[in-house]
């Protein structure tokens, strides 16, 4: 049997449904094997659909028990249920009552979808499509719902029953047994259903909202770790009061919960009122959490917590406008947390992780619309192109029409579309009503796949003083951007030998931002006074490859003088890319050289901004700047090299810097920006010591594990020292495993960092990882941590000439599929770049995935990547 390509859903085929359910009842009995559903649907036909038409509810691996219409039990000619869905063959012409009891068996649910259980524990996850894998329902977005909900359960096994909304009651429900009433007054799509039974500790404070509304907010965590809860809860807190601020937005609930469960498919999830999250995502202390674990805390707890307007409030119409809601609410997290943190480094974080992730997307064949057209598998769509560019796109239309308006468009999306399903052009709609602009050449961002290319030269006239930029964009793969250009905002500046240049006109130009509309233009600017180097994109103004032919020198000249610290960051990556990619003795001193003047004047001042500055562009990045024939062995060596030579220029400066930051005895450890920044220059300097010098690199690594006083200082010991072979390194990890052989989650650490050694070895060590006790396939985080690791993060290894390293991962997609095809789609995303490497190693993955392919009964997950990988 072959594998067929799923069937696509396509965009313009949308129709809105014929059925309308305005409440859902439901009553729900715990068991571990036979949980029971009774659930009342209220229903009635939509105007907007066709009349009389059968009433056809979405199931998904259902067994119904009963059905009744209006009280009465259903005629068995009248109905057809499959485990797939369910037929009512002529449902009344007027409002009526379907109530259909089914049963499911939360135990055996391995694929972390509807009803499931996680270390005892009974949660949810209904996004996109679980809710029909617990009753039978018009399973879709626009289908909104005043849900009240029953919860009842054994009392010893789940004495914490939580739902959506507010708690109604709870109390005794026979021998051993106890209930709890929720309703959420909310009309909701299914997809935000949620409940929880187990049990669980908690920590809770109350919010006062702006409205007035005393809100109890909670953190339930496994019994015992309550201690590690506390910043999840601040930064819920933090969240409320931000988005009060920033977005006039309140929470609209008498409690807000948030559930940390071991076993989760993503990071967390928005339920309305009842926020369930990936433990990785909630638990931290400083002994098991680093500073980027506290970042990525904050950051996803308040994403979460943003949907409530930004996805529940307003909600999307079907899942093709999914970056509605998830652009959107990536765009105000990264905001969140630039104002909590330092905003030019977070914003060097958020465009690394484009880089890392949505780039390479963009450019391999799983490449998409940020509003895709059509889809075989909606839960393949939860990508780094509909979050990440999605956010993109909100922050250039923020940049177009400035941040006033933009608060005002915002406003008047959410007055316009409260309550309601939304479209993107009902989110674009708000802004051209606020400015009066027509913003439909902007518009083109949400269909256009692929990474616009700026090329851009330059022009100097001195009798003139004029200086002259030409700018052409062009969108590679396509045809149609001469007719129809993208708007690109370019933030840009102009950059003397001693300084910004400030006398320079050019009446293009508004708040330093030209607006490039058409497929090229040129900028004039007059009165420049002398021949600059322009400083384009400031801030990453637009998602954008940038061809500006610069020097070394000119591209130093930017990291020392430049106003903007991102160009300043980025010139350092430019050069650094350039000698990854074409190594040079002599333009690595000269790099060197200017490192150093800048450490020397500035590493103490801005220690988080110097670490960037010291990080190289990563592997996988240097490889989507090689156009074809990718040779991950050549970028290994190139980055290392060069890595090396500075370690040996630099050295007496990064020893200063280290003995700068020595963290002073007795001050306890604290998450804080400012301290996680000085954190992080210190670890950077010890491993570029390291680079340039490992016998003393191993040696000082090893003395840094000792005195550690903290996750990150000793994870990041750890990483450096897992570059160097040989005995410490070997001792060092086998110590941590030994010290952490109780906590899943900092063994996750242990499992990435040995996963991703580049060595030959490595693939014995993850076949000796794979049944280390503490490891399992059936959790998405080990997963993700070896296997996941090693597919995404280590790119000499996973794409050896000898395909073992790819036929590692094609094992694993295949032994994950039947059970958990989510996480084996996911994975299966690594052979995305297959095309753009090296021949032989390319033929070696394709045999792999067709290796995959063959296998009988693929899930729909897995055979639609594999379907589009292979294209
Ligand atoms: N809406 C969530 C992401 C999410 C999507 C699907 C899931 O199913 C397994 C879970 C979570 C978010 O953006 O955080
Ligand atoms: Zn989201």
């Amino acid at each position: 049997m072959r594998t067929e390509t799923p069937p696509l859903i396509r965009l313009e085929e949308y129709r809105p449904s014929d059925y309308l359910i305005d409440r859902v009842d439901l009553d729900i009995r715990l068991d571990p094997h036979a949980t029971r559903i009774d659930a009342t649907l209220t229903l009635r036909p939509n105007p907007a659909g066709v009349p009389a038409a059968p009433l056809t509810l979405d199931g998904d691996d259902l067994r119904l028990v009963s059905a009744e219409l209006d009280g009465a039990p259903l005629a068995p000619d009248v109905y057809a249920a499959t485990p797939s869905g369910f037929i009512l063959r002529d449902p009344p012409p007027r409002p009526f009552a379907l109530r259909l009891v089914t049963e499911v068996d939360p135990t055996a649910n391995t694929k972390l979808m509807g009803l499931y259980r996680s270390n005892g524990v009974y949660c949810t996850q209904c996004e996109a499509d679980g809710f029909r894998r617990i009753t039978y329902f018009l399973d879709r977005p626009d289908v909104l719902a005043v849900y009240t909900t029953r919860i009842e359960a054994d009392r010893t096994e789940a004495p914490v029953l939580l739902g959506n909304g507010n708690p109604v009651e709870a109390g005794d429900a026979g021998p051993g047994r106890h209930y709890a009433l929720w309703h959420d007054p909310h009309p909701k799509p299914a997809y935000l259903f949620a409940l929880v039974g187990g049990r669980l500790g908690k920590v809770e404070t109350p919010f006062t909202t702006m409205e007035g509304r005393t809100v109890s907010c909670a953190v339930y965590v496994e019994p015992g770790k309550e201690d590690r809860a506390g910043y999840a809860l601040d930064a819920v807190i933090r969240s409320m009061a931000w988005d009060e601020t920033a977005f006039g937005r309140a929470y609209d609930l008498d409690v807000f919960n948030v559930v940390a469960v071991s076993d989760f498919n993503m990071g967390a999830m928005e339920n309305k009122g009842l926020n369930i999250f990936n433990d990785k995502y909630v638990l931290a202390s400083p002994e098991t959490a680093t500073d980027g674990d506290y970042a990525a805390i904050e950051a996803i707890i308040a994403h979460e917590y943003f949907h409530n307007w930004s996805g529940n409030r307003v909600t999307c119409r079907d899942w093709f406008q999914l970056c509605l809601k998830e652009g959107l609410t990536v765009f105000r997290d990264q905001e969140f947390s630039s104002d909590m943190r330092s905003r030019p480094v977070h914003r060097i974080a958020e465009v690394r992780s484009l880089r890392a992730r949505q780039f390479p997307e963009d450019a391999g064949p799983l490449r998409h619309p940020v509003r895709p057209r059509a889809y075989a598998e909606i839960n393949n769509f939860y990508t780094a192109t509909v979050y990440d560019k999605g956010a993109e796109i909100v922050r250039m239309l923020r940049t177009l029409i400035g941040p006033e308006a933009f608060r005002a468009g915002m406003d008047r999306y959410f007055a316009d579309n409260d309550g309601r399903a939304a479209t993107v052009e009902d989110f674009l709609a708000a802004f051209a009503a606020v400015t009066g602009r027509d913003l439909d050449a902007f518009a083109r961002w949400y269909e256009r796949p692929g990474t616009p290319r700026l090329a851009v030269t330059a022009a100097y006239d001195p009798a003139a003083a004029r200086y002259t930029l030409q700018l052409a964009q062009s969108l590679p793969g396509t045809a149609d951007s001469d007719e129809t250009p993208l708007v690109i905002p370019v933030a840009l500046g102009l950059v003397g030998a001693t300084g910004p240049l400030t006398g320079a006109t050019c009446p293009d130009v508004r708040d330093g931002v030209y607006v490039l509309d058409r497929p090229e233009s040129a900028i004039v600017f007059d009165a420049v006074a002398e021949e600059p180097v322009p400083s384009l994109l400031r801030d990453f103004s637009a998602p954008v490859k940038l061809d500006l032919g610069l020097t070394d020198a000119q591209r130093m000249l930017l990291l020392a003088q430049d106003s903007d610290p991102f160009n300043r960051w980025q010139a350092a990556q430019d050069v650094a890319l350039r000698l990854i990619l074409d190594p040079d003795a002599d333009r690595t001193e000269a790099f060197a050289a200017a490192l150093g003047r800048f450490l020397d004047g500035e590493a103490l001042a801005d220690p988080a901004f110097a670490a960037l500055v010291l990080a190289l562009p990563s592997e996988g990045e240097a490889a989507d700047a090689v156009p074809a024939e990718v040779d991950p062995d050549a970028i290994h060596r190139g980055r290392s090299d060069l890595r090396t030579r500075l370690g040996q220029v630099l050295r007496p400066r990064l020893e200063a810097i280290d003995a700068a930051l020595v963290p002073d005895a007795g001050v306890p450890y604290s998450p804080d920006a400012a301290s996680a920044g000085r954190r992080s220059l210190r670890n950077a300097a010890l491993d570029l010591i390291a680079a340039g010098d490992p016998r003393t690199g191993a040696a000082r690594a090893a003395e840094r594990l000792a005195e550690a006083t903290n996750m990150t200082d000793r994870l990041a010991a750890l990483g450096t020292l897992a570059l160097i072979p040989g005995e410490t390194r070997e001792v060092a990890l086998a110590e941590f495993a030994t010290r952490y052989a109780d906590e899943p989650l900092v063994l996750d650490k242990w499992f990435a960092i040995q996963a991703q050694i580049p060595e030959p070895g490595t693939l014995d060590r993850i076949a000796r990882l794979q049944e280390h006790p503490a490891f399992t396939m059936t959790n998405p985080n080990r997963v993700r941590a070896l296997i996941g690791s090693f597919a995404f993060g280590n790119p000499t290894q996973f794409a050896r000439p000898d395909g073992s390293g790819f036929a590692r991962v094609a094992d694993t997609v295949a032994a994950l599929d039947s059970t958990n095809p989510q996480v084996a789609a996911r994975l299966l995303t690594a052979f995305g770049s297959w095309r753009r490497l090296e021949k032989s190693r390319g033929a070696k993955a394709v045999e792999m995935l067709n290796g995959i392919k063959a296998i009988p009964g693929l899930s729909r997950d897995t055979a639609d990547i594999l379907a589009r990988t292979l294209g």
